[in-house]
């Protein structure tokens, strides 16, 4: 096993023993009633699940192991002259559990540069399809196909002890990760680049290397690249991507088959598809206005146009925060150090100013503040990544670094097939109403 791998297995070996400590003494514990309206309304605010990468506090947003993003874009190891972490630096602290050096970021890059070759059979899956097939289906199509290589599901196969599934979910989740910079460059170029490929640059960074792959060099996007691929990685364990990793995981279907789970539900415009929506609705205002960089008093005209005709205004709310998402404040931040004159993020910063108090006016909105999708379409298009329909496989392969690292903990934490009880409205009229209800 690499040092990695080892490290791993010890830290796992450690976590389920202080566990099952947990249960024995705490396993009657009750934590929270939950109501009917809550089964009602999308389970919101039940705890039902373990995820041991991060954890959403509804007023100070993502921490990662402990760590807010403030003090992970200080903390973790940056790329020679760069400012933003490298999100290898993430993945190692949400599988490990502690910030590593230089040397652990250096060497998983060059463990995920090793694994990074995608076998041709799954260029030819996305050759299959018509260009004008959405990115996010080519990318989950092409994650299905590469699913072949599954270390996890040949050993299972031939017969694998409950106690040696974490080990090869591991090595799965290690060159899933290594590959999707590849495969999404590879869909990007082909779409929107005349299927001009750029070969791996085994050198660089997983984030600058993905940047070099999709045609951009400017060192400045590279470091977006970076910023980008870290906050993007994980928001605990409810969201419809984590839970839908985690849920098929736990069927023991492989990695491959659980993270294409997690990008068809990520595919959503509710959830990861919010970055493509953004930049559409900012684009459809300018042109109705004919302006590229509307007032502020025709930017709450139009909020208020979207929400009496039923829409929602995408990149703003939450199912769990309630105040301005630090990963919003992260890249409005770097767009202030790099890029403050551009338009499109002038505008999404009028937006910003704008839109809370009319959400909040509906009476209903309960979190009117933006969430990481109001602002990262307007960075990419500032260095000419204007193809919104492509952002949401952008926000897959950063997904893949906290979903894949949860991943290894289920398996090497023993967790069961999941499976809550769900009940029928008769039930609820016999049991709750105490009505006679017709068998
Ligand atoms: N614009 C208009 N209406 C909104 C709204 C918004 N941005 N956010 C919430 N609402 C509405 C809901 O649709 C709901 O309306 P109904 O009662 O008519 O069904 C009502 O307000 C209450 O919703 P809520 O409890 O505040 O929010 P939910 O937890 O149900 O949903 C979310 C959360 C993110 C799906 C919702 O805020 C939304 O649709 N936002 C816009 C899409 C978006 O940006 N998604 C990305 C989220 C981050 C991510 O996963 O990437």
């Amino acid at each position: 096993m690499g040092y990695l791998k080892d490290l791993f297995k010890q830290k796992a070996d450690a976590h389920s023993k202080e566990i099952k400590g947990i249960i024995e003494k705490y396993g009657n514990t009750k934590i929270e009633d939950v109501t009917l309206a809550q089964v009602y309304q999308g389970m919101r605010g039940i705890t039902g699940l373990v995820t041991e990468t991060s954890l959403l506090d509804a007023n100070e947003g993502i921490r990662f192991r402990g760590y807010s993003i403030p003090e992970l874009r200080e903390k973790l190891p940056k790329a020679e002259k760069g400012n933003e972490p490298l999100p290898e630096g993430l993945f190692y602290l949400m599988l490990i559990g502690e910030v590593p050096s230089e040397n652990d970021v250096d060497h998983l890059s060059a463990v995920l540069a090793r694994r990074s070759h995608v076998p041709n059979y799954v260029f030819a899956v996305i050759e299959s399809f018509p260009t004008s097939a959405h990115p996010m289906t080519q990318f989950t199509a092409a994650i299905l196909a590469l699913q072949t290589e599954s270390k996890f599901a040949k050993a299972y196969n031939e017969g694998l002890s409950k106690k040696d599934y974490w080990s090869f979910v591991y090595e799965d989740a290690m060159t899933l990760i290594a590959r999707l910079p590849r495969i999404a460059a590879y869909i990007y170029r082909r779409k929107y680049r005349n299927g001009e490929h750029i070969q791996p640059d085994g050198m660089l960074d997983w984030a600058g290397n993905f940047a070099h792959m999709l045609g951009f060099e400017d060192e400045s996007f590279k470091e977006l690249m970076r910023l980008y691929l870290t906050i993007h990685a994980d928001h605990e364990g409810g969201n419809v991507s984590a839970h839908a990793t985690h849920l098929v995981g736990s069927a023991l279907s492989d990695p491959y088959l659980s993270f294409a789970a997690g990008m068809t539900g990520l595919a959503g415009p509710l959830h990861g598809l919010a970055n493509q929506e953004v930049i559409r609705w900012i684009d459809e205002m300018c042109k109705e206005l004919n302006n590229a960089e509307p007032s502020k008093e025709e930017i709450a005209a139009y909020i208020k146009k979207t929400l009496a005709e039923g829409k929602v205004v995408p990149g703003y709310g939450h199912a769990v925060l309630r105040k301005t998402d630090p990963r919003f404040i992260a890249q409005m931040e770097f767009a202030k150090r790099h890029c403050p004159d551009n338009s499109m993020i002038k505008t999404v910063w009028n937006i910003y100013e704008v839109a809370p108090p009319i959400l909040e006016n509906t009476g209903k909105i309960k979190n009117p503040w933006p969430n990481v999708d109001a602002h990262s379409g307007a960075l990419l298009k500032h260095y000419g990544l204007i193809e919104e329909d492509f952002y949401t496989v952008m926000f897959g392969v950063s997904r893949a670094l906290g979903v894949l690292a949860s991943l290894c903990w289920d398996r090497a934490l023993g967790f069961p097939i999941e499976r809550p009880k769900s009940i029928t409205t008769d039930w609820v009229k016999k049991n709750i109403m105490k009505e006679t209800v017709a068998e």
